[in-house]
C-alpha cells in the first residue's frame, strides 16, 4: 500500500498518530522550539527516559514512549546547524527524515507527524528544507511497509504552503 503524505499546519503535540518526531539537540536534553513543546505535553518522564539514551548524533534518530502525549512514541532526530550549505547540512537533514522513517518501521508503526526540522533555532533555510524532507521520506518510504500515513505538521501556513509545492514536486 502506498503511504499518504499530508501538509498541515498545526502544533505538532496535538497529533494523534503513532509517533511524533521531536527536532531535539544532540544530548536530548530538552530545549526550546519543539522540543520544548514537546517535552512540557510529555511531561518529565520523557526528560528521564531521553537522558538514558546517551545522546544522539546529528542526522540519526532514536525513539521513546510519549507518556501524556496523545502520541504513543516520540522518535527525536537532531537536525544540522545551518553554517552556510557547504557543511553537508542537506544531507545531514535528509538523513534525519531518513533515520526517522526506518526507526518508525523497525517499531512497526503506521503513521508518523513530522516537525519543519532544523528550521528554527538551527537556522535551516524554511525554503530550502520541504523539497529535502519530501525527497528524503518518500525515498525512506520504499523500504518502510508498515507506515500508512506521514504528516509534515508546519507551524505556519507559509511552512505548509512550501510543503504543499514540495509534495507537488516529487510525486
Ligand atoms: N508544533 C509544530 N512545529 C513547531 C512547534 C510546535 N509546537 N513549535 C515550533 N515549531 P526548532 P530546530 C516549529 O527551533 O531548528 C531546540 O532548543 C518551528 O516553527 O524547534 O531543529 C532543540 O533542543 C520551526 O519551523 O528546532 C535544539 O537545541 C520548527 O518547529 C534546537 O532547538 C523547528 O524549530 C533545534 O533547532
Amino acid at each position: 500500500m502506498v503511504a499518504a503524505l499530508h501538509a498541515i499546519v498545526g502544533d505538532i503535540t496535538t497529533l494523534d498518530v503513532d509517533a511524533i518526531v521531536n527536532a531535539a539537540n544532540p544530548g536530548l536534553t530538552g530545549g526550546g522550539g519543539v522540543d520544548g513543546a514537546i517535552h512540557a505535553a510529555a511531561g518529565p518522564e520523557l526528560h528521564e527516559e531521553c537522558l538514558a539514551l546517551d545522546g544522539c548524533a546529528t542526522g540519526d534518530a532514536k525513539i521513546t514512549r510519549g507518556y501524556d502525549l496523545p502520541a504513543r512514541y516520540v522518535i527525536h532526530t537532531v537536525g544540522p546547524v545551518w553554517h552556510g550549505g557547504e557543511h553537508g547540512e542537506a544531507e545531514l537533514l535528509a538523513s534525519c527524515y531518513r533515520r526517522a522513517i526506518e526507526v518508525a518501521a523497525q517499531n512497526h508503526l503506521s503513521t508518523l507527524a513530522f516537525p519543519n526540522v532544523s528550521t528554527g533555532v538551527y537556522g535551516f533555510p524554511r525554503e530550502l528544507a520541504p523539497p529535502i524532507a519530501v525527497a528524503a521520506v518518500r525515498d525512506a518510504l520504499d523500504h518502510a511497509p508498515s507506515i500508512r500515513g506521514v504528516i509534515f505538521c508546519s507551524y505556519t501556513t507559509r511552512d505548509q504552503v512550501l510543503y504543499e509545492d514540495a509534495l507537488l514536486d516529487h510525486p
